[in-house]
This record gives structure tokens, C-alpha cells and sequence, in this order.
């Protein structure tokens, strides 16, 4: 009997334990889920590609933060010096992606665009790629900008030049957001009808190389570092891209 009731009793608190745990349990799943809920993550390179000069420094620089001062913008402006090698950088922002709060990433690759080896001290596109070509990030692209000056003709005729450099490393697939930029918007607005030619140009050697790409996959946004025409712009549509078609992940912080 003693034996029973000692049992009983043993039972009784395994049950409130059990009871206890239960509640416990409800109260520390309510609280996971108020601070662990499920994060979104998407991210993408972005890979700006155009002869030398054309601002693919500057304009990079502007895109990680659109919104900066006067005082900001023109130390960018008159301080981003020339660069030999490739410049890294890295954003993130939150952005709505359907009813998902996607936390997204941009990580921009910049290159220089010299590609004739002039002097032994200065190091070409090409020297750079053989090293920053095996990054897992530089293996598929998310965004293509390719980037000319609108006052230098010269740096538009190069863009077909840029495009087979992108297409024979295999960078474009089927969810690659082409934009030709027409940056220095300033000096001289862009010949819309050229444009509009290079655009479908560009879609043609695309389709030649058999990549299944979309038309509205191919846009031209024109630019201007010194007014800031087109860079909140630019920057929206290259999140907005990543944030649907980048490395998606999920996970709790
Ligand atoms: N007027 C004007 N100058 C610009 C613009 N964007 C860049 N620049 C200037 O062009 C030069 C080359 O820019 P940079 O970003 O270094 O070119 P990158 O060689 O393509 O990286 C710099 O002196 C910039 O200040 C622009 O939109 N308008
Ligand atoms: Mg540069």
C-alpha cells in the first residue's frame, strides 16, 4: 500500500511536473517565436564592367548609400582616386519581398577597366580576374552593369567588348538583371535611339549563346554622379533583383 500511495504520489508529481513543463514549454515556444522568427535572406554580386574612367568607382560608392550629405557626396566625388585593383564593396537593406521581410545583400566586385598592359607597375583587368575568378560569388551574376561616360563615344562602342568578356566567363544565366548605365548624364544626355539598339544588340548575343533570359531582363537607367539622376533609382532596381532572385536562405536571426 505504502508502496502504491509512495507511487501514486510519485506519479502525481511526475504528472504536475509534466503539467509544468507543458506550460513551460508553451511560454518559452511563444517566446522563440516572438524573437526568433523566421529571417529571410537573399544575396547577389553585382559586377559593374565598362572602360576606365566612366564612374564605376563613384557611382558604386553612391549606390551603397544614396541618401548621404552634400559634404559626403562630394568627398566621393573629388576623393575616389583611380583604382589599380579590385574594389570590394558590401550593402545590405531590408526590403518587402511579397509578405517576406528579405533581408538583402549586395556585394559589388569592382574591377579596373584598364585591359592593355601599359607599364609593369599597373595591374590589368585581366591580371585581377585570373585571381577574383575562382571567388564563388564571381561564378554566376546577379547584376551586369554596364557602365559608359555619355560625353566619350568611344566608352559605348567598348560595351560589346565588356559584354563578350562577361558572356565567355559565363557570369550571365537565366536570372542575371542586365542595366546599361549612360552615366555623366551632366555633360550629355544619352542618344535614346542608340540606346534602344544596343539594348536589343545586347539581347541578341544573349539568345546566341542560348541563355534563356527575359526582354525586361535588359534595361538602360541613365545616371549622373554629379546631380544624382537615376541613383536611387538604380539602387531600388538592383536590391528589388536581389532581393527575388539572389541566393535566397532562411534561418532565425
Ligand atoms: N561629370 C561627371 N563626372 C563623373 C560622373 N561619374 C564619375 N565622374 C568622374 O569621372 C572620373 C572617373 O570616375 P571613376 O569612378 O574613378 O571611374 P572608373 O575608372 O570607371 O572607376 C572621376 O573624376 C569622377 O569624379 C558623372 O556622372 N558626371
Ligand atoms: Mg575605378
Amino acid at each position: 500500500m505504502n508502496q502504491d500511495r509512495e507511487f501514486d504520489t510519485e506519479s502525481d508529481s511526475r504528472l504536475n511536473s509534466n503539467e509544468y513543463n507543458q506550460n513551460n514549454d508553451k511560454e518559452s515556444t511563444k517566446e522563440i517565436e516572438q524573437f526568433c522568427q523566421t529571417k529571410y535572406y537573399a544575396t547577389g554580386s553585382i559586377l559593374p564592367l565598362g572602360d576606365g574612367l566612366t564612374g564605376k568607382s563613384v557611382l558604386t560608392r553612391l549606390l551603397l548609400n544614396p541618401d548621404i550629405s552634400s559634404t559626403e557626396h562630394a568627398y566621393i566625388l573629388y576623393n575616389t582616386k583611380k583604382s589599380l585593383n579590385i574594389e570590394l564593396e558590401f550593402s545590405s537593406e531590408k526590403i518587402f519581398v511579397g509578405k517576406d521581410l528579405v533581408t538583402t545583400s549586395l556585394q559589388f566586385y569592382v574591377f579596373p577597366g584598364q585591359r592593355q598592359k601599359e607599364s609593369p607597375n599597373i595591374t590589368t583587368f585581366d591580371e585581377i580576374l585570373s585571381i577574383f575568378h575562382y571567388f564563388p560569388a564571381m561564378q554566376k551574376i546577379s547584376v551586369l552593369l554596364l557602365v559608359y561616360d555619355t560625353s566619350r563615344s568611344n566608352t559605348l562602342k567598348s560595351l560589346e567588348m565588356w559584354l563578350k568578356v562577361a558572356l565567355a566567363r559565363e557570369w550571365i544565366f537565366e536570372k542575371t538583371l542586365i542595366i546599361l548605365i549612360s552615366n555623366k548624364t551632366d555633360l550629355q544626355l544619352p542618344d535614346n535611339n542608340y540606346v534602344w539598339q544596343l539594348l536589343d544588340g545586347i539581347y541578341g548575343m544573349i539568345k546566341e549563346k542560348g541563355i534563356a533570359i527575359d526582354e525586361f531582363q535588359i534595361r538602360a537607367i541613365p545616371t549622373s554622379c554629379f546631380t544624382m539622376e537615376g541613383v536611387q533609382l538604380l539602387k531600388e532596381t538592383i536590391t528589388d533583383w536581389v532581393g527575388r532572385n539572389g541566393l535566397r536562405s532562411k534561418g532565425t536571426r
